[in-house]
């Protein structure tokens, strides 16, 4: 698989116009948006990564095989980011989301620890309201014992069923890459 950082922009302008379609990444900040998309193309560096919650700024574009887009978008929900730029990121999302035509599917990526955030609500109700069509990510369930786990992914059912996942195991990259299949039957 040939996967390629294109444009990081924050510009709708910028973003890419040869019409391919697009699985956007999206959750709070540090839950592990771009450690999944490096672990689906299994380059351990294409999306950048960081310990410092807010780092994906602008919206990463990575083509893959010529054919589709992952689309990075920065997390949403860290505390330490000044409120003027919080809006600036929610705006900059929405907008995305809502104008975006070659948009085709969504991941909302939950952390297992957490579970579901308000914010992750807010988000999974909006993306229903515009009826676009997504799946829950639990994520990080590497961190978790099995008790966890059963307990987590139950927690999770009560809004959406969670393909679970973890960037260390590798855990859920084949059900991953199969609903992204299924929805662009590759
Ligand atoms: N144990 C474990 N750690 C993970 C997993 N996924 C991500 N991490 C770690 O969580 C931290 C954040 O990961 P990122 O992939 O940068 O998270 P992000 O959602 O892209 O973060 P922002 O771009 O800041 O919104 C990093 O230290 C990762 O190594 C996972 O499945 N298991
Ligand atoms: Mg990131």
């Amino acid at each position: 698989m040939k996967a390629e950082f294109v444009r990081g922009t924050s510009h709708p302008e910028q973003f890419p116009a040869d019409g391919l379609p697009e699985v956007a990444f999206l959750g709070r900040s540090n839950v592990g948006k771009s450690s999944l998309i490096n672990a689906l193309v299994g380059q351990k560096g294409l999306a950048f990564t960081s310990n410092t919650p807010g780092r994906t700024q602008s919206i990463n574009f990575y083509r893959i095989d010529g054919k589709l887009y992952f689309v990075d978008l920065p997390g949403y929900g860290y505390a330490k980011v000044p409120v003027a730029s919080k809006n600036e990121w929610a705006r900059l999302i929405e907008h995305y989301l809502q104008e975006r035509s070659t948009l085709s599917i969504s991941f909302l990526i939950l952390d297992a620890r957490r579970g579901w955030m308000e914010k992750d609500l807010d988000l999974k109700m909006w993306l229903e309201s515009r009826n676009h069509p997504y799946f829950v990510i639990a994520s990080k369930i590497d961190k978790l014992n099995q008790k966890e786990e059963r307990q987590s992914l139950q927690a999770i059912r009560e809004h959406a069923e969670p393909l679970p996942f973890s960037a260390v195991t590798g855990r859920g990259v084949r059900e991953i890459w199969q609903a992204i299949t299924k929805t662009h039957q590759r």
